[in-house]
């Protein structure tokens, strides 16, 4: 049986004070908000900078007699959202999202896909130029992949710009659990960026207390993920002062994101229709990213700091206990915490006065399930969690390993003033 975030407040009067699990969770995780996760990647061919998919990977390629050759294996995986959250997935290659594959335009490609899931799949190149029988479509262009067959893809890259993959068999489940992944197609020549990193937008409905996402779950998503990882989980995005930065954004999930970057503004010069003309592109800083398309920005990052990088639909920058709360808002509660003090001992009300003390609250909730905003700043509870990560943009950098908090130069912090009223 599921439960609801409310129907558990109900049933387990998790509103009392308690020290254990998500102090636990807490701590754990102001541990590890200002470290590095950013993987190594695997080389390109000097013609491009290779992809960053960070909490990712990218997959490796061989070459056979002229063709670039892959191998997806398509299973289920466990993917650790954050410290405290185990999640059953499927994916590739051991992760959700698959490994990024890599190529460049004119390439002929070979990507062989095992299938190691309990039941049949296919492999769609979402926005990728392919002969028809190529376009992995179960039923329609050709068999369903069963359970422990390889099949060949094979196709000739007349075209670059970022696409995806996924699959085209039992869709609604098959990417309800994370089966999805980057398929980047660089330009032959063509001027390069300095830092190139591919981001995957995806929702889920993991009920508090369970491990395993409803993928009949239409609507009510509690889990919001960049990479299948939720804040403070997320690696920064590291980069060195007017470095020229790109950032590719897709999307497979049930709704739209609104990605919002700070302390710069960015260009949108692709879709997953591919490059737009330059005298085309248009400046954002939200760039509403719809189910089922790509968008790629550009930049240069010429704003030294700690920069906020997230989805703008709030509930979206929240981790699972954030949605379906009765709402206290303005509710004098002192007289009725006064009587339940009475029969539970350490009880506190919450809610009257905003949200924001939770991300401090040392509260008992249901296993494997993370607060609803959770990381620490320099200056205090950072209050976000779900799609959320720091660009940190720095003067200086000896590695892109996380180069910990933004040391800002003096008289340049907003602080408490006396009253002018
Ligand atoms: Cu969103």
């Amino acid at each position: 049986m599921s439960l609801s975030r409310r129907q558990l407040l109900a049933r387990t009067g998790i509103a009392a004070a308690g020290t254990a699990f998500f102090g636990r969770v807490q701590s754990a995780l102001a541990a590890i908000s200002g470290t590095a996760d950013t993987p190594g990647t695997v080389a390109g061919d000097g013609s491009y900078t290779p992809v960053v998919t960070p909490n990712g990977s990218t997959l490796p390629w061989v070459m056979k007699d002229g063709v670039k050759e892959f191998h997806l294996v398509a299973e289920p995986v466990k993917r650790e959202f954050a410290p405290g959250m185990m999640v059953n997935c499927w994916g590739y290659n051991g992760s959700t999202p698959g490994p990024t594959i890599e190529a460049v335009e004119g390439d002929r490609v070979r990507i062989l896909v095992t299938n190691k899931l309990p039941e049949s799949t296919s492999v769609h190149w979402h926005g990728i130029l392919t002969p028809n029988g190529m376009d992995g479509v179960g039923g329609l262009t050709q068999k369903h992949i069963e359970p422990d067959e390889t099949y060949a893809y094979e196709f000739t890259l007349r075209q670059h710009g970022t696409y995806m993959y996924h699959p085209h068999s039992d869709e609604m489940v098959q990417m309800a659990l994370g089966m999805m992944g980057f398929f980047i197609i660089h330009p032959k020549g063509g001027p390069k960026v300095d830092r190139d990193f591919a981001i995957f937008l995806m929702e889920w409905a993991v009920n508090p207390g369970t491990f395993t996402p409803n993928p009949s779950i239409m609507t009510d998503f509690n889990n919001f993920t960049f990479n299948s990882r939720v804040y403070p989980g997320t690696a920064p995005l590291i980069v060195k002062l007017n470095q020229k930065v790109r950032v590719r954004i897709a999307n497979l999930s049930m709704d739209n994101h609104p990605i919002h970057i700070h302390g710069h503004r960015w260009w949108v010069t692709e879709t997953d229709g591919g490059q737009i003309p330059k005298s085309a592109w248009w400046p954002e800083t939200s760039v509403d990213v719809a189910p089922g398309t790509t968008r790629t920005m550009e930049f240069v990052a010429d704003n030294p700091g700690d920069w906020a990088l997230h989805c703008h639909k709030t509930h979206h920058a929240m981790n699972a206990m954030s949605h379906d709360i009765p709402n206290l808002l303005g509710v004098d509660q002192d007289a009725v915490t006064k009587k339940i003090k009475k029969l539970v001992p350490g009880y506190m009300d919450m809610g009257s006065d905003g949200m924001g003390d939770m991300a401090e609250m040392q509260m008992k909730g249901p296993k494997n399930t993370l607060p609803m905003m959770t990381g620490t700043g320099p200056f205090g509870p950072i209050e976000m969690g779900g799609m959320f990560t720091v660009l940190k943009v720095r003067e200086s950098l000896a590695s892109y390993d996380d180069p910990g908090w933004y040391q800002h130069p003096a008289g340049t912090v907003a602080q408490a003033v006396k009253s002018v009223s």
